[in-house]
């Protein structure tokens, strides 16, 4: 039974279960059930507060969880990460106020910084030779230089409006971060099978999102000229129509090429292209 670690509420909480609902692991959670059964794999979901799984994780209470790379970061647990997972995407950033004089980091020398990320702040400044006086707040990090407690600000930015509602301008990004799956040191001897299982699911599941199964018709003697345009791992797959002198091509592309895949194949006059979501894809 593997043990996994999930935020009980919060900004992780929806996407973490989606993706699990998408490598076939239902998650039958009932309001504040801190455990949770799981159909479709021997598993068990743990619903824990974000900032309390890195401990968790590392003594082994849980084997896997999702998590930002942030928290991993900040309390320098030994756990091993496996895969990035692409969403709750944001940086660790230092910000100070509009009209204060910067001009590098140098300007935080003697400064009060206010953060919720002592440690990640700590290296920041060891590394860069700062000498700044760290105050550890646990909610509402922006407000504090304008309540004259801090001189700047050491938080998490994603669309930069919370930064830019408080009059104050980010600076310096100590670290980028995005969910992942991390795992306990010794359950990825003791539960290799079952974790690679999981990971071998997710992968297929994220690598699925960006592409697309796209398929369309194209006059026989344009078949090699269609091909040439579609940047894909395989050679695409033809198969006759009834109409004479006719093939349809079916394709895998990815999400990046999709317009220009699709401008190029109307130049050389293919018609009834269609593009369907991928749901899973094992290469
Ligand atoms: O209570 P618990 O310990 O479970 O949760 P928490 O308070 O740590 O969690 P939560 O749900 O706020 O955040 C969970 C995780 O989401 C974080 O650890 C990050 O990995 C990730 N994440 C991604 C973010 C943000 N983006 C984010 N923007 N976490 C917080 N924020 C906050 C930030 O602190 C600031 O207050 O959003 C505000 C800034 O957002 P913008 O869009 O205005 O820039």
């Amino acid at each position: 039974m593997l043990k996994i670690a999930v935020q009980k509420s919060g900004r992780l909480y929806d996407e973490s279960l989606t993706l699990l609902k998408s490598c076939g692991l239902y998650v039958d959670n009932g309001m504040d059930q801190l455990k949770a059964e799981v159909r479709g794999f021997p598993a068990e979901v743990y619903f824990l507060r974000n900032s309390d799984i890195p401990q968790y994780l590392e003594d082994g209470v849980v084997d896997i969880a999702i998590i930002g790379e942030n928290v991993l970061y900040e309390q320098k647990v030994g756990v091993e990460v496996l895969v990035k997972l692409g969403f709750s995407k944001c940086r660790l950033s230092i910000a100070v106020p509009k009209n204060m004089h910067y001009d590098g980091i140098e300007s935080l020398h003697g400064k009060k910084i206010a953060t919720s990320y002592p440690n990640s702040v700590q290296k920041f400044l060891d590394e860069a030779g700062v000498l700044a006086e760290i105050h550890i707040i646990s909610g509402s990090v922006e407000i504090a230089p304008n309540i004259g407690l801090a001189d700047a600000i050491c938080d998490l930015v994603s669309s930069g409006s919370t930064l830019f509602k408080n009059g104050l301008e980010e600076k310096e990004i100590i670290l980028k971060s995005e969910s992942c799956l991390a795992a306990n040191v010794a359950s990825l001897n003791t539960k290799r099978d079952i974790i690679n299982d999981l990971v071998f699911r997710i992968e297929s599941v994220l690598k699925a999102r960006d592409n697309r199964y796209i398929l369309f018709n194209i006059p026989n003697e344009k078949i090699a000229e269609a091909s040439a345009v579609l940047p894909v791992l395989k050679s695409p797959t033809v198969l006759p129509l009834i109409d004479e002198g006719w093939s349809s091509l079916h394709s895998v592309i990815n999400v990046k090429d999709f317009w220009d895949v699709i401008k190029n194949l109307k130049k050389i006059g293919a018609q009834g292209i269609l593009v369907v979501p991928v749901e899973n894809m094992v290469v």
